[in-house]
């Protein structure tokens, strides 16, 4: 990919982010299971890192490397089931109407594909040893994944990162004093993945259990049947194979994993082994690739791509690849800063600061959860890339977690909810792309399934970018996957707009929007136009399933989407004739309603009080609330009181994910004491692994991407035509500032404050652009000078 325009232009020129207090994820051990090791990658190509003394593991992604190949699991039977199903549900025969669409109206085969691992590769030590300390850490300024530590002959440092500018990944192993380096490498192939076993078997309590370090620990690494296929020669490594099948569908992708080694010691090869004796230095660096040019061509060449970004990068030193490293990666990491109170606790080591977080304040550890998910997405999400899945890219198994796809009916949403507030714009370049794609997919799933125009998608995608429902009707059958992606996009457009990206977005709008004016029923009732089939997401109503009509969520999805397709299609003077169509159709959409308990009703009928789980993990009518802001207390007051009924209902805690979303809601509600008890249960042990990945558990990304989005949300909000200061500040962080937060209008803030009140802000943006801002009562209207800046500061109360 070469060196990717990562970075554009920075939007504003604010003060530059001051030297943050320590951005650094610190241990005193090495990493015993996988969620306690630390992630590196460039977007593509990413590493958990375990810095063991006796033996270096290194697990490896490409986030192309899924099962499978290019497939079409549309159902053309479900076209002829569609009018009996609807006529069902209208009669409220809802578990006949699921009955038909589990065997009618599902997906073939009936789950996508997984993604997989490229493997591990080990470093096994010649000399064990016993470290008099011993130190890991994650810069999460500098991205680099390090481990030091002392032994009676001298120092040993490791240090990985994996560069983006040079699409490669760098081990660097040095000994200090008399020390020296004396390794063998080892590779462990995608069958012989470690996972489901040892690591993820146990139960969140053993895995955080106290145990002393294991130095010494080396895992066995002789079984190289993995279908792969690896091969040393002098300083060279090389490891080809092709991916594994899933469901019927046969692995297409070839993959390569190929590597050099520098050293001032001896390189020996012994058949496929290669090991390194008596160095003082050693580079490993690393490049990988699959055959995936597209979800329906998978022609690429793995090795010969490899083989070239080792190539490029042959001549260049450590401290060369390292410094070009570094420099890119700040251009982005450097956009945003976050300083919160620290406490007690702050000082210590990452994993006793979350293990304590619920019962001690530690403002800060919610700083670095906001640059920890910045890192995060940084890492798995770049120009060129494939979007974040829901382990963002890093993955030791090859049937992990709800195949680590891109679960569509919240948490791929939830992964790009911090990009722009947290100035990472950039990184929504993949998942633009997977929605062009899905478009495309989309349109035949809408033609074959429902006969349709348009473009649809469900529940899930995988990297083949199938559209049609899966897994079951209670989960797959649920159409606004895709609309609720488009408004992901339109809220993108609005944080940094440009007639580029409206021209790209509006045929995805259009689409999806003309889906909707060929499917939408009038509800029997007379109360609008409604989806059906459909559900709340996962969440099952009282008659013993979850299917529906209408349920609220949709409604609300499409009252948005409606409204964006329209905007954009008046901005480039298209289509009037359709937008009318759906200006119209907007108009008739079953509005929101409160039930009988004074909640927002979840259903078109009020059910709510009856259905099975009071405290269901998604908040899908809640949508309106937060992400969107159809309902909130400055316009709709009414609806807004029934969201929080709803809210309280539905409990603080629940999934990573999950309580990640109540804490932006309860921010979006103006409630920052409230959004702050629930972060504490995010932050602590139940939710978040030592390595501060979110557990769901087990560990899924969205949770660590929708904290970070509540946290800023409680800072900063901009919707409704208005920027909100600090509108859900806790009691608990009366100190801080934040650095290039963004708003919606192209706006970069920064703002500080002191005693729980507001001392300064500025901002910058467009020159001569006019907003209204609001602080508590207050409210006025900033105009930017010339330059693009505003200034405004607070007497001190
Ligand atoms: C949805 C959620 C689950 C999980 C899965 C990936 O099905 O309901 O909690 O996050 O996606």
């Amino acid at each position: 990919m070469g060196a990717l325009p990562f970075l554009q232009a920075a939007a504003s020129a604010t003060s530059p982010a001051p030297k943050a207090a320590d951005l650094r994820l610190r241990y005193t051990r090495p990493a015993d299971v996988w969620e306690e090791a630390l992630p590196i990658g460039n977007g593509r190509f990413g590493a958990m890192v375990f810095g063991r003394v006796a033996q270096e593991r290194l697990q490896l992604n490409e986030d192309t490397l899924w099962a499978g190949g290019p497939y079409t699991p549309d159902n053309p039977d479900a076209l002829n089931a569609l009018p009996e199903i609807r006529r069902m549900l209208f009669e409220g025969r809802y578990k006949e109407a699921t009955e038909l669409a589990s065997a009618r109206m599902m997906a073939k085969p009936l789950r996508q594909m997984p993604y997989g691992t490229l493997g591990d590769l080990f470093l096994t030590f010649d000399q064990p040893l016993t470290p008099h300390t011993y130190e890991r850490s994650l810069d999460l300024e500098n991205a680099l994944a390090a481990c030091e530590f002392s032994t009676s002959r001298g120092k040993v440092r490791r240090e990985a990162f994996v560069s983006a500018p040079d699409q490669v990944m760098v081990v660097r192993l040095e000994a200090a004093g008399s020390e020296r380096i004396a390794f063998t490498l080892d590779y462990r192939g995608p069958a012989q993945a470690k996972y489901g076993e040892s690591e993820y078997g146990g139960s969140k309590d053993a895995l955080i259990r106290e145990h002393g370090p294991k130095w010494l620990a080396v895992e066995n690494v002789a079984d190289r049947s993995g279908g792969h296929v690896l091969s040393a020669t002098s300083g060279a490594l090389r490891i080809t194979g092709v991916n594994n099948g899933s469901d019927g569908i046969a692995g297409a992708l070839r993959y390569a994993l190929l590597g050099r080694v520098r050293s001032d010691g001896t390189i020996h090869v012994d058949g496929p082994r290669l090991s390194v004796r008596g160095a003082r230095t050693v580079t490993l660096v690393l490049a990988a690739s699959t055959s995936y040019r597209r979800y329906d061509d998978v022609s690429a060449d793995p090795v010969a791509i490899a083989e070239e970004r080792l190539a490029r990068v042959a001549s260049r030193s450590y401290e060369s690849l390292k410094r070009a490293h570094i420099a890119e990666y700040r251009s982005s990491f450097d956009r945003f800063s976050i300083t919160l109170p620290s406490g007690a606790n702050s000082a210590r080591d990452t994993d006793t600061r979350i293990r304590l977080s619920e019962s001690a304040d530690d403002p800060a550890l919610a700083a670095l959860y906001v640059q920890y998910a910045r890192y995060l997405l940084i890492s798995s999400s770049r120009p060129g890339t494939q979007p974040a899945n829901l382990q963002g890219i890093w993955n030791a198994g090859t049937n992990p977690p709800w195949g680590s796809k891109y679960t569509i009916n919240i948490n791929t949403e939830m992964n790009y909810w911090p990009a722009d507030p947290g100035g990472l714009g950039p990184c929504f370049e993949p998942l633009l792309r997977m929605v062009e794609q899905l478009a495309v997919r989309g349109a035949a799933t809408a033609r074959t399934m429902y006969g349709a125009g348009g473009w649809v998608a469900h529940h899930n995608t995988d990297l083949w970018r199938a559209a049609a429902p899966i897994d079951g009707p209670l989960w797959g059958l649920w159409p606004c996957g895709g609309a609720w992606l488009c408004n992901t996009l339109w809220s993108h457009y609005e944080y940094a707009p440009s007639d580029a990206l409206l021209r790209r977005l509006y045929p995805l709008l259009k689409g999806a929007a003309e889906f909707f004016l060929d499917t939408l029923i009038d509800d029997p009732k007379g109360r609008g136009l409604i989806t059906s089939p459909s559900l709340s997401p996962e969440n099952q109503h009282p008659f013993g399933s979850s299917l529906c009509a209408g349920p609220a969520m949709d409604r609300q999805i499409l009252r948005d989407l409606f409204e964006y397709t329209v905007e954009a299609g008046k901005k480039l003077n298209r289509d009037p004739e359709f937008l009318a169509r759906a200006s119209a159709a907007r108009r008739r959409l079953a509005p929101d309603r409160i039930g009988k308990s004074g909640q927002l009703q979840e259903w078109l009928e009020d059910w709510d009080d009856q259905a099975p789980e009071q405290q269901h993990r998604h908040v899908s009518h809640l949508y309106a609330v937060y992400p969107s802001s159809q309902i909130n207390i400055r316009d709709t007051p009414e609806l807004a009181e029934a969201a929080k009924v709803s809210l309280r209902r539905r409990g603080d805690l629940a999934t990573g994910w999950a309580t990640a979303w109540r804490a932006a809601l309860w921010a979006r509600l103006g409630d920052g004491d409230h959004a702050h008890k629930i972060l504490k249960g995010l932050l602590g042990p139940t939710r978040t692994y030592p390595n501060m990945f979110d557990a769901h558990p087990p560990f899924q990304i969205d949770g660590n991407f929708g904290g970070a989005a509540a946290i800023m949300e409680m800072l900063l909000q901009s919707s409704g035509g208005e920027i909100r200061l600090l509108p859900a500040l806790p009691s608990a962080w009366p100190e801080g500032h934040v650095r290039g937060i963004r708003a919606r209008g192209g706006i970069s803030a920064d703002i500080e404050w002191s005693g729980g009140r507001l001392l300064s802000l500025v901002l910058s943006g467009p020159a001569g652009s006019t907003h209204s801002l609001r602080y508590g009562d207050r409210k006025w209207t900033a105009r930017l000078d010339p330059k693009g800046l505003y200034r405004f500061t607070a007497s001190r109360v």
